[in-house]
């Protein structure tokens, strides 16, 4: 079967900071049109796929994309036309090869993902069925549990806590929308904890709340008791994620937390995640360790790997190779899957796949500069990874991913 490409079309629109990024339509001969819009982080890896910006200062602070909106509507455009969007792992190829360098420097990642996503949605429009069904066939699909982001700290906030994300994981939990309401209601329990306390609830860039505190011990008791206030436990409904995004900390050779001010050496820092999780229900440490730091990496998954899932978001950047690099050595036991990270979706799931072939777990993610697409919630399903996390439940651009996996998991139902 064909159904050929014949426009792809870009345009700048906003992410949930007001910033822009790349929207990409892909307009099929059928007169089928699929949409896909880029995320964009702000704590990146640097070994992330290059994001192309204009660095035009009299635009939005240098941060448009006109520059990748134009890679869309000539090169990609040129590149895919007459291209049978069918065949995504031939048109992921296509973008790479004619990019020609190892982290997309050419065409722009966010030019190349726009339209690798797009192309996807497309095929699953031209066909009839959901994105999540064109992705992963019908081989037992499941809806991921959600980690939701309820405390929020490091680069996405104006507050004190070093510590970028706090989470909840509803690990008691056999459906979404029982996890949804669970982490709802912990959420509003935590605001009016905060509340009682005098403490700020503006939240930060990913929906959690963001107030000054004395420790970061202080935000997982907050976040504890809010569990319980809410009428669950901390053992069997809920357990607690971190991501300490700790290659923001890196300062020559040593860790240095950029508000708290407090130092570590490596060794130091791994005892510190030891002491936390034997203190407390700790389900995954995300970048406990910088995104360099292999060694630490290295003894950190050989002092509590067994017990606590270690996950490498700026250690892995989805790349397959330096997944490979980190099995071969035992740094970690996870990957954080962002596919900005690496700019296709074929190569998104060739990290997944190379993960699951080694006994690492994948967690979809989102960014912290999010749109309304959705198209990771299909991934998280099509590919089975598990766990997703998509932010607070609050916020537009965090929730449509949850809602999302609301609806898929009703038509699923029907099914089992
Ligand atoms: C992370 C992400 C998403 P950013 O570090 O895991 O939560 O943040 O998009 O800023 O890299
Ligand atoms: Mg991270």
């Amino acid at each position: 079967m064909e159904i050929c490409i014949k426009e792809v079309h870009g345009r700048e629109v906003l992410d949930s900071r007001g910033f822009p990024t790349v929207e990409c339509d892909v307009i099929l001969y059928d007169g089928t049109i699929g949409r896909g819009i880029v995320p964009s982080g702000a704590s990146t890896g640097s070994f992330e796929a290059h994001e192309l910006r204009d660095k035009d200062p009299a635009r939005f602070q240098g941060k448009g994309v006109l520059r990748a909106v134009g890679m869309l509507n000539c090169t990609i455009n040129e590149l895919l036309s007459g291209i049978n969007v069918l065949e995504q792992r031939k048109i992921d190829c296509i973008l790479t090869d004619a990019d020609g360098t190892i982290n997309k420097q050419n065409l722009g990642a966010n030019a190349v993902l726009a339209a690798s996503i797009a192309c996807a949605h497309a095929a699953a429009n031209a066909l009839g069925i959901e994105l999540f069904q064109y992705l992963g066939g019908f081989t037992q699909p499941d809806i991921p549990i959600p980690m939701m982001n309820i405390l929020n700290g490091g680069a996405h906030a104006s507050s004190n806590i070093d510590i970028q994300e706090f989470m909840i994981v509803p690990i008691g939990s056999n459906a979404f929308a029982t996890s949804m309401r669970w982490c709802s209601e912990v959420y509003h329990a935590l605001q009016s904890i905060l509340k009682n306390h005098g403490l700020s609830t503006t939240v930060g860039d990913e929906g959690g709340f963001a107030p000054d505190l004395p420790h970061n011990e202080t935000a997982i008791e907050l976040i504890l008791d809010a569990i319980r206030l809410a009428g669950f436990n901390t053992e069997h409904d809920f357990k607690l994620s971190m991501d300490a995004a700790a290659s923001e900390w890196v300062n020559a050779g040593t860790y240095i937390l950029p508000k708290q001010g407090t130092k570590y050496s490596t060794d130091g820092l791994i005892d510190y995640w030891k002491n936390l999780s034997d203190q407390y229900p700790i389900f995954s440490i995300e970048d406990p360790l910088g995104e360099e730091d292999w060694e630490g990496w290295k003894n950190l998954t050989g002092q509590i790997g067994s017990d606590t899932i270690l996950v490498g978001d700026d250690l892995y950047v989805t790349n397959a190779a330096r997944l490979h690099k980190g099995i071969s050595e035992g740094c970690g036991n996870a990957i954080l899957i962002k596919p900005n990270q690496i700019g296709t979706l074929t190569e998104t799931i060739d990290a997944v796949l190379l993960a699951r072939a080694n006994g690492f777990r994948s967690i979809m993610s989102h960014r912290s500069g999010e749109t309304e697409d959705t198209t990771i919630a299909d991934l998280a399903v099509a590919l089975n990874t598990g766990l997703i996390k998509s932010g607070a439940p609050a916020r537009g651009e965090r929730t449509c991913k949850y809602n999302r996996l609301l609806r898929i998991e009703e038509t699923l139902g029907q099914y089992r």
